[in-house]
């Protein structure tokens, strides 16, 4: 099995985006764990170009073509994530607002953490990148979500998740939402100086922190 994480992990690094819907496919045939795809094939691959990008073995079109690829593959895995079985496909853990924060674009780590939340039976609602505080809240509003989880990719964007919590606080609404934030420049140290409720550096740690906010709040009706 060890194998086909190999070969996923590779057609990431390659940016080819057929090969990843063809294994992706091959996941799903065979009954392979495709949480187990995920961590071991896919995020690997994409590690793998984000550390040959920084130290200057691979171009922005290698990351492009990678980032791609891991659209494509993830595409094709996500309904079965949904429907992993983690007990009654009625339960619903309760509601998640998730989306990439202002200014920036990055979606791969957002998009993984959504799936693999809907995974482990949270109602997820991603918004997308390039999210205004105003669109995280009306968001939730609208589904009834009491948890924010806004992603960010940059140095120069990490400050969008801190407006998200001057934009509560000025709206007097902070007591009404957990904000969670993650993503690769930021840290427990900032999620602190910031007044969020919750970071996690990796989709297990943000599902645990996340889980352990659902149990101090009622699920929504
Ligand atoms: C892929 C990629 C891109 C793709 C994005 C495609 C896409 N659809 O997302 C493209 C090519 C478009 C791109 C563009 C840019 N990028 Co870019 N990109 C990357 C790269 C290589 C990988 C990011 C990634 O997907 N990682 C894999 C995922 C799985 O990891 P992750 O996102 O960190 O998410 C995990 C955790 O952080 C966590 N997590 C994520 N979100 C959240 C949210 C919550 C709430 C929680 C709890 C947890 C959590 O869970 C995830 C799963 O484990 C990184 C390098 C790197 N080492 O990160 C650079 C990187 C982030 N990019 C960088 C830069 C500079 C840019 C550009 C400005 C480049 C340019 N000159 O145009 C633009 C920015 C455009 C914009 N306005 O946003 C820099 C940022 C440097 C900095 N200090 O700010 C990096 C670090 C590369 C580098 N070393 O220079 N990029």
């Amino acid at each position: 099995m060890s194998t086909i994480f190999e070969e996923i992990k590779a057609c990431i690094i390659d940016g080819d985006d057929e090969l990843a819907v063809e294994l992706a496919e091959k996941v799903i045939a065979e009954k392979i764990n495709p949480v187990d795809a995920v961590h071991q094939g896919f995020i690997k691959g994409i590690e793998e170009v984000g550390a040959a990008w920084t130290s200057g073995e691979a171009f922005l079109p290698d990351v492009m073509m990678a980032a791609d690829a891991m659209k494509a593959g993830m595409d094709v895995l996500e309904p079965a994530l949904a429907n992993c079985d983690k007990g009654d496909a009625s339960d619903n853990k309760g509601s998640i607002v998730i989306g990439t924060v202002k200014g920036d674009i990055h979606d791969i780590g957002k998009n993984i953490l959504s799936a693999l939340l809907t995974a482990a039976k949270f109602k997820v609602y991603d918004i997308g990148t390039d999210q205004s505080p105003e669109n995280f809240v009306k968001k939730a509003d609208e589904v009834g979500a009491y948890v924010l989880a806004a992603s960010a990719l940059l140095t120069t964007t990490m400050k969008s998740q801190k407006e998200i919590v001057d934009y509560l606080e000025e709206n007097n609404i902070r007591d009404k939402y957990y904000l969670i934030v993650g993503g690769g420049p930021t840290s427990q140290h900032w999620a602190d100086e910031i007044g969020a409720d919750g970071w996690a550096e990796t989709t297990e740690e943000a599902i645990k922190v996340i889980s352990n906010l659902m149990v101090n709040k009622p699920i929504e009706d």
